[in-house]
């Protein structure tokens, strides 16, 4: 709490000062002469639009190292007069805070998943359908399709540019008293989700006490014992350290977390547009750079927490998606808080077009996790 409240006073203090630069036209003026000199205007607090962006998560989480990336290469394209600084470990709130944040003006630029965006807009729902993918390829190939653009698109009208697609990947569930291997190992345990009606009642549908969080109250209450467990992918697992407060890592990969890079479009639209562009581009630029983040650390994560103590299995997917088909019964229809039918089919398709094989399991790095269980 204190965390979050010194956060929101330094994301106002950034805001006041990005704000005095934004417009003054002295301060346009001394930047570029900054960036005639080569100076770095970041370095001399000179930039015409100071953005900030915030996460909820770890410094060394891909979303933040994608979003430094995109800071550099908006640097590079303005000489300096468009600059990014990144607040992660939920400095300036909660992924709900941050996404208002951006509509309130007081956050410039974030990357969250696309669960919390339940209470926003619909648009984004498909995501939460429990095992929709199966690989890494076929969510990849939808983040980057016409639906997936759509979809990154339909925050417009709510004051949001989506700007990219970053990703979070597959999640998994972690917890204190045993390996889950069918969904009955789940019953009765109380399981951290975000907040998101679709994968509380999928958590629901597999016997699972399903307790909504943010994240940033996730660690203390795994340390304290509130919860039992969590679900997320490897590298937030991994960077969160969660291996200090959970034994067991399960590979369910029940879920795929895509992970939009989103911009406040007050501020989007009071920028010139060759700005507009250097930002775009310098987004789309990142995206990549940060799926390798992801792609890396999900390939060495699952030794770190080895390493650390943790015991890892790779259960059988398919008694978990029978667990939680009545999902796509419930949800799949017209009507508010539902996934609309056309979107579900247009991504179903692309899926379709992408079959799983054999090397493109959901975890990436799971193909060695029974084996090499620790014990
Ligand atoms: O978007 O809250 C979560 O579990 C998310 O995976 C995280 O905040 C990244």
């Amino acid at each position: 709490m204190k965390k979050k409240v010194l956060g929101v006073i330094i994301a106002s203090a950034l805001l006041a000062a990005s704000l005095a630069g934004c417009g003054s036209s002295s301060a346009a003026s001394s930047n570029a002469a900054a960036a005639k000199s080569g100076a770095s205007s970041q370095a001399s607090g000179k930039a015409e639009f100071a953005m900030i962006a915030g996460t909820t998560l770890p410094d060394a989480h891909p979303y933040n190292l994608g979003l430094k990336k995109m800071g550099e290469l908006v640097d590079q394209k303005t000489n300096g007069a468009v600059t990014l600084d990144v607040f992660g470990n939920s400095q300036l709130g909660s992924e709900r805070d941050l996404i208002e944040g951006l509509q309130l003006g007081s956050v410039q630029v974030t990357c969250v998943s696309t669960a919390p965006l339940a209470g926003f807009t619909d648009s984004f729902l498909v995501f939460d359908l429990p095992f929709i993918f199966e690989t890494t390829e076929q969510a990849r190939a939808v983040m980057d399709s016409d639906v997936g653009n759509e979809i990154l698109h339909s925050v417009d009208d709510q004051g949001i540019v989506g700007l990219a697609w970053f990703e979070n990947g597959f999640r998994n569930v972690t917890n204190n008293k045993k390996p889950i291997n069918t969904p009955d190992d789940l019953k009765g345990m109380k399981i951290r989700t975000m907040e998101n009606q679709m994968h509380m009642a999928a958590f629901q549908a597999m016997g699972a006490d399903p307790t909504p969080m943010a994240m940033g109250d996730v660690f203390t209450a795994l340390q304290q014992g509130t919860i039992d467990g969590e679900e997320n992918p490897v590298p937030i697992v991994d960077t969160n350290k969660f291996s200090e407060v959970q034994k067991y890592i399960s590979l369910t990969g029940h879920l795929f977390s895509p992970a939009p890079v989103f911009m406040a479009k007050d501020y989007y639209d009071s920028m010139s547009e060759d700005y507009q562009k250097a930002v775009q581009e310098a987004a789309t630029e990142a995206a990549p750079y940060e799926r390798d983040q992801i792609d890396k650390q999900n390939a060495t994560g699952l030794d770190d927490l080895k390493a650390a103590g943790m015991q890892v299995n790779e259960p059988e997917k398919a008694p978990f998606k029978k667990a939680t088909a009545s999902i796509y019964d419930e949800y799949v229809k017209d009507g508010s808080g539902m996934v609309s039918p056309d979107i579900y089919n247009k991504v179903e398709e692309i899926v379709k077009a992408h079959p799983a094989t054999d090397s493109s399991s959901s975890t990436g790095s799971s193909s060695s996790a029974s084996s090499s269980t620790a014990e």
